[in-house]
């Protein structure tokens, strides 16, 4: 008898363990911390130039924050003032890397379409500044370009799950949901290209 009830606690424990994995997931943001609506991580332990400071986000399975609105600048501007990272410099996922004076954000590979620089900028000066930072002028954060080699510490932004799926059938936090939403959307295009 005691064997039946220990091979039946082990099951419930899978069962439990199992649901927890697929529940909740939005409320599991450890290490990142809500500023404004989104979710960051503020690592202020180390200096490190813009290409390790994207690799460290990375290892979080996260990117460089990319600032897509005032909102957004605001929310992390008063954030580090207030907490006492006024005078460092943050690196974000912005950069003119692949052509000069066309600034790109390396998370999602596309045009940056917020920016907040200060005053004389961008200037790429020394022909030698490629990477976004913020600095704070006048106790509010700007954006500047400067060195990619220059020292900062990164600010990682949490990565938001995709509406571009359908989602309206799918339960948040189920990725097969995701995929299988991709797919259909990548066979209905596949379609168009099939002329016999
Ligand atoms: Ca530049
Ligand atoms: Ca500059």
């Amino acid at each position: 008898m005691a064997i039946i009830q220990y091979v039946l606690f082990l099951c419930l424990a899978g069962v439990f363990a199992t649901s927890n994995q697929g529940s909740t997931d939005t409320t599991d943001t450890y290490p990142f911390s809500k500023i404004g609506k989104q979710y960051y991580l503020v690592n202020t332990g180390v200096k490190m130039n813009w290409f390790e400071a994207a690799l460290v986000c990375r290892t979080y399975d996260s990117d460089l924050v990319t600032i897509e609105t005032a909102d957004e600048m605001n929310a992390l501007s008063f954030y580090l003032i207030t907490n006492g990272h006024g005078d460092k410099y943050f690196w974000t996922s912005g950069s003119d890397l692949g052509v000069e004076g066309k600034f790109m954000s390396l998370s999602n590979g596309r045009p940056m379409t917020y920016a907040k620089w200060s005053g004389g900028q961008p200037d790429n000066a020394g022909n030698n500044e490629d990477c976004v930072h913020i600095w704070n002028i006048n106790n509010i954060f700007h954006m500047n370009d400067y060195p990619c080699t220059g020292q900062g510490y990164p600010i990682c932004e949490m990565r938001r799950p995709s509406k571009s799926f359908g989602e309206e059938n799918c339960s948040a936090g189920i990725p097969k949901c995701a995929i299988d939403k991709f797919l259909q959307k990548y066979l209905q295009t596949a379609d168009m290209f099939n002329c016999t």
